[in-house]
């Protein structure tokens, strides 16, 4: 491979935190996804968005290191050309900033995305000819979003039936005390056992030999559940399991993203990247997986067998204890001539999760909406790894309405793990730590206004009472009103008047300030 000139970008060109937006000129144009990801890999070198590294690291802990310090600094994806101990070439970092993730989901800003979705949803009930003949581009922009089964893919080059082995890859250890190598990004396929319907997840899998790794189902996800599902009809059956390492952007990203049961990530993948997924039929298991993926694991999952994995440093920069986990066995590996192996890392915030978090935040707010218009916006800072922390602003019409949305957002997918929510009035800059906690902290009266409730928590939580069930708080940070018990007047915010502003404006050079 070659060496590329472009420097890393400097800290202050892509601070971690902004969130600058792309001229128009650099998005893509419309309708040319991303291939694959190596396309994706000369779009960032294009940009000065990634830096090819020659030299020879560990991706034992040495890598991580690296990369900490990298995307702590704002800085660019990293293609590691010489892992140690493998032929394999390493990614890490894609999508670690704003600005690449804008770039892999070929918009200006994560607000377009929310448009578009917001657009589909908007499709109301055609009150004529017009309307439905206005219809009909969208529907047939939904019908391009579906998956396309193809015969054969790039992810076929090379077919390992006999001769394979995880440790070809490069795989990570990532901090100190992790139990050992993680494959940290696989795209991990299954069928619901009982409707056929496919879910992909991004679940680590810990490598415990050249050919089995764990399973890191956690209790609530969509691979746990297909798991229960397969094992009440067979305890001592097995699931079929197909892993995706390394595709397109959209794909990569649409593992991580909490959809609905049942509906498909991929499709979703097809929706962001505005072009169908095209899937491959596996060797050996009766599933179907992106055809430009880089590597693809097949095998399957045995229902009556547990095996402790981890610790792992782990998204909270803690590390998550051992635990029993499913075991998934290696029958088949299949990868292209040359694989590029996608990974990333996880611990003290912010890491790529952020940013990941980030655009599910964005690009899901509409879907929120939708259902409960009265949210204006919602807001998830990094420190609080995302279900620790949400901040929620409302148009207030009822009493009690904050608690409302309290409740609705813990009977939401994967926002009922949120810790702590806090919701306040509409004309709070909920993007405004600092107005937050000014705002937020001047409105309660602790007693009455924080809420608790049990329930269902995030596994890697490891401070709850139990694992996956515990507490949760609410503060309800709005104005409080007569209807709701609060009988005395609520001050005004101080602003000065516009007048004395303008006076002072004027004066303001002559001030010697
Ligand atoms: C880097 C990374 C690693 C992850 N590892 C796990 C994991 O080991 N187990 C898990 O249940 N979820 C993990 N997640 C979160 C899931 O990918 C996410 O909740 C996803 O929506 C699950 O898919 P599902 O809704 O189809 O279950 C990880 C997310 C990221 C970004
Ligand atoms: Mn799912």
């Amino acid at each position: 491979m070659r060496t590329s000139s472009s420097s890393i970008p400097s800290v202050l060109e892509c601070a971690p935190y902004g969130c600058p937006t792309l001229r128009a000129s650099d998005a893509g144009e419309v309708g040319l996804a991303y291939k694959d990801l190596r396309d994706f890999i000369r779009r960032l070198e294009k940009e000065g968005e990634l830096r090819r590294i020659t030299a020879e690291v560990d991706p034992v802990l040495e890598i991580t290191e690296i990369t900490d310090r990298v995307t702590k600094a704002g800085g660019p994806a990293l293609l590691f050309e010489k892992p140690k101990g493998s032929r394999v070439p390493l990614l890490i970092n894609m999508l670690g900033s704003h600005r690449r993730m804008n770039l892999a989901l070929e918009v200006e800003k994560l607000d377009d995305v929310a448009d578009r979705i917001r657009s589909m949803i908007d499709f109301q009930s055609p009150q004529g000819l017009l309307d439905k003949i206005k219809m009909l581009p969208k529907l047939a922009e939904l019908g391009s979003f579906f998956p396309r089964s193809v015969k054969t893919g790039p992810c076929k080059e090379i077919i390992r039936k006999e001769d394979f082995s995880l440790s070809y890859f490069p795989i990570l250890k990532c901090w100190p005390q992790d139990g050992g190598r993680f494959i940290t990004w696989p795209l991990v396929i299954t069928r619901n056992p009982e409707t056929g319907k496919r879910n992909v997840g991004v679940y680590r899998m810990q490598v415990f030999d050249d050919r089995t790794t764990a399973m890191h189902w956690q209790t609530q996800k969509h691979g746990a559940e297909h798991f229960r599902r397969a094992r009440a009809q067979n305890p001592s059956g097995r699931i079929e399991v197909a892993v995706a390492i390394g595709a397109d952007p959209a794909t990569c990203l649409s593992g991580i993203l909490p959809v609905p049961p049942d509906l498909d990530e991929l499709m979703f993948a097809g929706f962001l990247r505005r072009e169908p997924v095209e899937t491959v039929p596996c060797e050996t298991v009766d599933l179907e997986v992106p055809a430009n993926a880089e590597i693809i694991l097949e095998g399957y999952v045995q229902l009556d067998e547990l095996r402790t994995e981890g610790p792992f440093g782990d998204h909270t920069g803690f590390y998550s204890l051992e635990g029993e986990y499913p075991v998934f066995h290696i029958t088949c590996i299949t990868h292209r001539r040359d694989p590029i192996y996608l990974t990333t890392i996880v611990g003290p915030p912010p890491q790529e999760d952020f940013y990941m978090g980030h655009a599910v935040e964005r690009i899901f707010l509409p879907v929120m909406r939708m259902q409960y218009p009265e949210i204006m916006d919602i807001s998830m800072p990094a420190e609080g790894i995302f279900h620790n922390l949400m901040i929620v602003s409302i148009r207030k019409s009822y009493p009690g309405h904050a608690r409302k949305i309290m409740n609705a957002i813990w009977s939401l997918g994967q926002a009922m793990f949120t810790k702590v929510i806090v919701v306040v009035d509409h004309d709070v800059n909920i993007h405004d730590y600092r107005e937050v906690v000014w705002k937020a902290l001047c409105a309660i009266d602790p007693e009455r206004d924080v809420q608790f409730v049990l329930g269902p928590v995030d596994t890697l939580d490891h401070a709850a009472r139990i694992q996956d069930f515990g507490s949760k708080m609410g503060i309800d940070a709005t104005r409080k009103w007569s209807a709701e018990g609060f009988l005395r007047p609520w001050p005004d915010e101080i602003r000065m008047d516009p007048a004395t502003r303008a006076r002072v404006t004027a004066l303001w050079k002559s001030l010697g300030l």
